[in-house]
């Protein structure tokens, strides 16, 4: 039983420490990457206590692939990890709510995580990848589900390319739901988007700040670029979300994302959120240490107020004003 004694699912929450919270191998037909990295064994409790009805506001559900089947065009297969054990990662980590994003390897098939939204009894809500022959009873179906948002990936490693007026397409489509649109892409890549994300007709969520190069300057021009993106067109908001994904430093201080996330969170302080991304996928240098990463909050968010913002105001705006 999760806080509050809701069930998360037919099964009692599976969290860090119990003997069934490691990873196991993808299920049903799936053999995980050779090179997969599982998430964290055995996470420690973070020492910063999140502020109550604090939101994990980047995370996925893999699968299970028995019950879930992993998208054929994916350029991944994962572990299984499975909602009941992000509901127990949450309680466990100090968390009251998740946003659960789709994650790629389930392409547009959304049932792992409509599944997941339906089990946290309203602890949680979505972000959906779509197709663009979706129907309005779908959306409309998706909305009453809990979902809030699309999710557009850039990352070529991740997806193949959809033409940029299928997306604003789509954008268009769903904007009147009062849903956002969730970017991903390589920082690399910004000066020839910037101008398609400017256009783009909803308040736009950002992953992982832009995935910048953090061995150059947070004050440099690529980093500028970024902030430029936000401070002009206040429709967009960032995660500050990834420091184990985009530190050459390494963990646990992840010691040089430090700057470029403090810069977002005390410059937009009302436009920026923060997740886990348990369990973490396609990691190679290491598997992030979740209680380690609650603890790097307080780094990028030195004040209860900016705290308070980051990981309860903000999130509960955007998926829970309704
Ligand atoms: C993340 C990052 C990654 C993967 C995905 O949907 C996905 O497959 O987002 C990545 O590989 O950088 O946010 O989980």
């Amino acid at each position: 039983m999760s806080r509050g004694g809701i069930m998360a699912s037919e099964d009692e929450l599976i969290r860090p420490g119990d003997p069934d919270w490691p990873a196991r191998a993808a299920s049903g037909p799936f053999s995980m990457d050779r090179d997969w990295l599982p998430y964290h064994p055995a996470p420690r409790r973070p020492r910063f206590a999140p502020p109550q009805g604090s939101v994990d506001a980047h995370c996925h559900v893999f699968g299970p692939g028995a019950l879930f089947p992993y998208a054929p065009e994916r350029k991944y297969t994962p572990c299984d990890a499975s909602k009941a054990k992000l509901f127990g990662l949450r309680d466990y980590l100090g968390f009251e709510r998740n946003v659960i994003v789709q994650a790629t390897c389930h392409g547009a098939d959304n049932r792992a995580l409509l599944d997941a939204l339906r089990a946290s009894a309203g602890l949680a809500r979505g972000v959906v990848t779509v197709a663009p022959g979706i129907s309005d009873g779908e959306l409309a179906a998706l909305d009453a589900a809990g979902v809030r948002g699309v999710r557009f990936n850039f990352v070529r490693r991740l997806v193949d390319t959809t033409p940029r007026e299928v997306l604003l397409g789509i954008a268009r489509r769903v904007a009147p739901l009062g849903w956002h649109v969730v970017i991903y892409f390589e920082a690399a890549e910004l000066p020839e988007l910037y101008s398609f994300f400017a256009s783009l007709p909803a308040t736009v969520v950002v992953d992982h700040m832009g995935r910048p190069d953090v061995t150059r300057s947070a004050d440099g021009p690529e980093f500028e670029l970024f902030v430029k993106l936000m401070r002009e067109h206040s429709n967009i908001w960032s995660k500050v979300s990834c420091p184990d994904r985009l530190s050459k430093s390494g963990p646990p201080e992840y010691q040089d994302v430090v700057p470029f996330a403090k810069r977002l969170v005390e410059t937009f302080p009302d436009r920026v959120l923060w997740g886990t991304d348990w369990p973490h996928p396609n990691l190679k240098s290491h598997m992030p240490d979740d209680g380690a990463l609650v603890d790097f909050v307080p780094k990028i968010a030195a004040t209860a107020a900016l705290q308070r913002q980051l990981l309860v105001d903000n999130p509960m705006r955007l998926y829970w004003s309704r």
